[in-house]
């Protein structure tokens, strides 16, 4: 990667000539509106002539409906299902034994802070964020006593959760990368081919999950990546892979870097369930940190949506380990240039929880105890759901739900058998057969096992 110099030429011809692209889409736009609040709502002064549902034309007619998001989709079907016994599996998001959603105690006390604290401000952040934020995230994530950060060779910006995070980092490598495929691995997060396609990065997979064990595809796994071409990105999960719930032993992380590291291939992690995999922070940081200790170059990105319940309030990191302070330095100011045209700087509210968190010791105990019992309280409805599923005596083995690790158990179930569940059960998932685990309580255990018997033994 390089760093130093001004806005590659492409770039800057891509924006003037899009600019007046966008400019003329606005400007029809602005029409359309002018003219239907001039004269009622259907005649429009620019477009007078009727469209074939009898509206008038708009500029937008060969529009095609798009479909919902599969994921976010799944909360819009559920949303409208006036059923009481209703469950929603789908999104990843934490709810309590009562179903509901939680802020943790520790967000609430600093939020508390906050708001107390006269002297805090509501002035733009720099493009990079806020500064403590990125420190103390950098620091999380690669670990205090990280030699990359002590030699200043890390470079932080505060983004918009972890989708944002990625997507930065993504924009970044697509201008100043001179490898532009990204392979990641198949099954994953369904928004990761898009963020990375949209970037400019060309996506193509590796094996990663294999269905007749439930387990690691392992060899797949190092045939493909040792099949890639020099240089490549990899996108690896640093812990609990979603959907499938499977990630590499130490010893394979171990061999996964030895790998990455002889091809010169570029890691980007993304770490969006620190904390939850198995309640410890340090533990499920495990992979970035083996590669970040190497010396080698890496990307991170960060998401506090999960592990500290801070969804909504879009708050993330993207990291970029590199191999000097020099490089780090240059590779910031080519990131405030990503940065800049897309959102200007990043929100000040979420990152000030954090940080408020992060910087005082009994603040992060407090969030670590929080955490765990998070974390713990998900892993008591894998064996709740396990138990149940056994006590039917449902058809096949369900040891995977005990074995998986983070916040959904990918069943095995096919998208015939979800289908059925949401029809006949109310319970909405995706349609790959993944749950949110913590979206289970031990009050909806029993309709949840009801169903999967229901499904697995008249559906094929
Ligand atoms: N990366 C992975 C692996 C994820 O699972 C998610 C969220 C993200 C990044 C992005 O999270 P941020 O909210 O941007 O920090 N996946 C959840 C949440 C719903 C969604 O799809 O955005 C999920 O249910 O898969």
């Amino acid at each position: 990667m390089h760093g130093g110099g001004n806005t590659s030429p492409s770039f800057s011809s891509f924006s003037s000539s899009s600019s007046s692209a966008a400019d003329r889409r606005l400007n029809a736009l602005v029409r359309h509106l002018e003219g239907s609040s001039l004269n009622g709502s259907r005649s429009i002064a620019a477009s007078p002539t009727s469209g074939s549902h009898g509206a008038p034309n708009s500029v937008f007619d060969h529009l095609v409906r798009a479909p919902e998001d599969p994921i976010l989709g799944v909360t819009v079907a559920y949303n409208k299902d006036p059923s009481p016994v209703k469950l929603n599996l789908g999104v990843g998001a934490y709810r309590t034994e009562e179903g509901k959603p939680l802020v943790l105690n520790v967000v609430r006390r600093a939020e508390q802070m906050l708001v107390n604290d006269s002297s805090r401000v509501k002035e733009y952040l720099p493009i990079v964020g806020l500064s403590d934020f990125n420190k103390l995230s950098a620091k999380l994530i690669l670990g205090a006593d990280s030699p990359a950060i002590q030699e200043n060779r890390v470079s932080t910006v505060q983004c918009l959760s972890g989708t944002g995070s990625l997507r930065v980092g993504a924009e970044f490598l697509a201008r100043h990368y001179h490898q532009h495929t990204i392979y990641i691995p198949q099954p994953t997060w369904g928004n990761h081919p898009k963020v990375f396609g949209l970037a400019g990065l060309s996506v193509k997979t590796y094996r990663y999950y294999d269905p007749a064990t439930r387990g690691l595809n392992f060899q797949g796994l190092l045939e493909d990546l040792g099949s890639a071409p020099s240089g490549a990105i990899v996108l690896l999960h640093a812990c609990a892979h979603n959907p499938t719930g499977v990630d590499p032993t130490i010893h394979q992380w171990e061999q996964i870097r030895q790998l990455i590291r002889s091809k010169a291939l570029l890691p980007f992690f993304d770490s969006a369930y620190q904390g939850f995999a198995s309640g410890n922070l340090d533990a499920d940081a495990e992979s970035v940190r083996m590669f970040a200790k190497d010396g080698g170059e890496c990307l991170v990105a960060q998401s506090y949506a999960k592990n500290m319940g801070l969804y909504g309030e879009r708050v993330g990191a993207l990291s970029i380990v590199c191999r000097s302070a020099d490089v780090a330095s240059r590779v910031e100011s080519q990131l405030k240039l990503v940065i800049r045209p897309m959102y200007s700087n990043p929100p000040i509210h979420g990152a000030s929880i954090v940080a408020t968190i992060l910087k005082d010791r009994s603040m992060y105990q407090e969030w670590t105890i929080e955490l765990k019992a998070m974390a713990e309280r998900i892993i008591s409805m894998r064996q709740q759901l396990f138990d149940a599923l056994r006590s039917r005596g449902t058809p096949g083995d369900w040891s995977h739900i005990i074995k998986q690790i983070g916040m959904f158990t990918f069943t095995g179930l096919n998208s015939k058998q979800v289908a059925f569940m949401t029809k006949e059960y109310h319970i909405y998932m995706t349609s790959d057969g993944r749950i949110s685990m913590a979206g289970l309580s031990s009050r909806t255990v029993p309709h949840l096992a009801d169903a999967i018997h229901a499904a697995v033994t008249r559906v094929a």
